[in-house]
């Protein structure tokens, strides 16, 4: 049995947070009062990072503390907005990396307590409203990096340490030897305050671990357990000993995961308060990521960042409340919900699950994006549909579901007649109520418009070379580095013909910035044909599920299947480039079907 920092959460203490799904994230703090714009000058990167960015002393910035008096903060209308929207926790920043706190800390004067003409602790007027509305309180601290501290990472204007840094280097940031007393005298004792001062805290929420050594996250993980042993501790403590994984910002994996995970997202492109970032999400946008997430088996933390007055922005609030309405209809769905049983992605929309508790058979939830115009068609479901309803029709009128086994490609398909108009213009769901727990063949399948899609989740993935590669790993197959490795599929064939196939590869990068590796050579080996070609960027189709990173298109060529049966596809690399470090990332192979 594992023991101390080395033991992740029980099922038990994550229950909650696996029933929430969603939540809001609230980035509050001195930054609000530049809005994104210091001098007249425009901060060309995200709102929090302004004192970075512009290089502003210490002694500078510190004099905004002297302006912010956000008398219009009311925290129980922050907590009803929340709970409105259907989300279950808050995570606000209790100290961001400029290194003010946000709450009255006894470490340091440099907080809203002491520092500011306001003169109120936020952190206990949201922790009251949140108790009163059983909604968890969770804080977000920078625990690495402290603009204001001479020993903390981030500073080298004020406080030399030898690197030459530029603003978005951060991945080559150091500690200096000094960094263990940031730790011990304001990282650790604030932590501690944090977890004593508000009551029950739901999460702490760590950030940038930089270069922290394993020995360093696991002590900041050790001072949760110790004083709140159920507080969860957040994936960004560092090297691995946080109770979950938090993917990168708005980075949504490609398809379902093992294991408890979260997507930090904005609304617009920022988390702290921008005055001329106007690119907001739509609603249908959110609410497409929120329900692609949680049927991926994650949890969705959703931003806002509220002006320097207290209010959060109207065009979030409107959202917000929009997705609490649809939460109210389709809620059923999404807490406590199960991830996609199929495991990859579909064109149309997505599916969760609600398993049996002994009373109720498995529910399983299709979460339409595009209502389909022809009756509907699902492919791999091996139970039989006792009912199927819109969620949205509180008359449970019965959906029609025709089941079918083709035998010789021992396939079952159901035909679902759908109403012409969809219930919901943003996600419709439709119910299949199961006989049993939910029972799916998960071989990749001819679909019935003639496509077929190989995810790399349904890949065999041959380690053939040094053995360290590549994995799957947030639902691509990454890290493939190596050209003796290779991949292969098995899948089903309905409709023999002539198919163009077209590899599928995956953007990655940093708020919109895109990290993509082209020019990998292949061979590609399916029903006697081997085809030779370059990864190339043939097209860039937008990733509605990943707003920020595109899907990358490369053409291969044409392949004839004869028969009808189980056949193979194999992709063998001839030669990887490696520009990003995560060399062939690679989401899927897709056969098209010619006219
Ligand atoms: O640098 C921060 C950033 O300001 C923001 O707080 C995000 C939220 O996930 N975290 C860091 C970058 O990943």
């Amino acid at each position: 049995m594992m023991k101390g920092h080395d033991m992740k959460k029980s099922d038990e203490a994550m229950a909650w947070w696996r029933e929430a799904r969603f939540g809001l994230f609230i980035h509050w703090g001195l930054y609000a009062i530049p809005a994104g714009v210091w001098k007249g000058v425009e901060n060309p990167f995200i709102a929090e990072w302004i004192m970075k960015v512009f290089q502003i002393p210490v002694k500078e910035y510190e004099q905004l503390a002297g302006d912010f008096n956000p008398v219009k903060f009311d925290a129980e209308e922050w907590v009803r907005v929340a709970k409105e929207a259907g989300m279950k926790y808050i995570v606000i920043t209790a100290k961001h990396h400029d290194g003010f706190a946000m709450y009255d800390s006894k470490v340091s004067d440099y907080d809203i307590v002491d520092a500011t003409p306001f003169g109120r602790d936020p952190m206990k007027e949201l922790a009251e409203a949140c108790r009163k509305e059983g909604i968890r309180l969770c804080f977000y601290y920078s625990h690495v990096q402290d603009w204001h501290h001479p020993d903390a990472l981030g500073n080298p204007w004020d406080y030399p340490s030898g690197q030459e840094l530029t603003v978005y280097n951060w991945e080559e940031e150091k500690q200096k030897p000094t960094f263990p007393r940031y730790l011990e005298e304001k990282a650790k004792p604030q932590v501690r305050e944090l977890l004593t001062q508000y009551g029950p805290i739901g999460l702490l929420w760590y950030d940038t671990p930089y270069d922290m050594t394993k020995e360093q996250s696991k002590e900041m993980t050790d001072l949760v357990r110790e004083i709140q042993p159920d507080c969860i501790v957040g994936g960004r403590v560092g090297n691995e000993v946080g109770d979950y994984e938090e993917m990168d910002d708005n980075e949504i994996p490609a398809a379902a995961l093992d294991g408890d995970w979260q997507v930090p997202a904005t609304m617009n492109d920022t988390w702290g308060f921008k005055k001329n970032d106007h690119n907001w999400k739509s609603t249908q946008t959110l609410l497409r990521l929120l329900v692609d997430i949680v049927s991926k088996g994650g949890n969705f933390l959703l931003n806002v960042g509220p002006t320097a007055e207290g209010l959060i922005p109207q065009p979030s609030l409107e959202r917000l409340a929009e997705m609490g309405r649809w939460l109210e209809i389709n809620g059923e769905a999404i807490y406590g919900s199960k991830p996609n049983p199929f495991g990859s992605e579909f064109d149309w929309g997505t599916v969760t699950v609600q398993s049996p508790d002994g009373t109720n058979p498995a529910r399983m939830y299709l979460h339409f994006f595009d209502w389909p115009a022809e009756p509907f068609v699902l492919d791999g479901v091996r139970n039989k549909v006792t009912q199927a309803f819109l969620l949205a029709d509180t008359s449970r009128q019965a959906l029609n579901v025709a089941p079918e086994y083709i035998e010789n490609v021992d396939h079952h398909r159901l035909t679902i007649d759908l109403p012409a108009q969809a219930p919901d213009e943003n996600v419709s769901v439709v119910v299949l109520e199961l006989d049993g727990d939910v029972d799916i063949d998960t071989t990749p399948a001819q679909r019935a418009d003639g496509r077929i899609t190989l995810s790399a989740v349904h890949a065999d993935v041959h380690a053939a070379g040094d053995g360290t590669g590549p994995a799957r790993h947030k639902g691509v197959v990454e890290n493939w580095l190596d050209e003796k490795d290779w991949l292969s599929w098995r899948f089903k064939v309905l409709e023999p013909g002539t198919f163009d196939i077209v590899v599928v590869t995956a953007e990655g990068g940093y708020h919109g910035e895109s990290q993509w590796d082209g020019g990998h050579e292949i061979t590609l080996a399916v029903a006697d044909t081997k085809l030779a070609s370059t990864i190339n960027a043939d097209e860039r189709v937008y990733n509605p599920r990943c707003v920020y990173w595109q899907d990358v298109l490369s053409n291969v060529g044409k392949v004839t299947i004869k028969k009808a049966g189980v056949h193979t596809l194999e992709v063998r690399p001839d030669k990887i480039v490696t520009a990003w470090k995560q060399g062939f990332r690679l989401k899927s192979v897709k056969l098209v079907p010619r006219p």
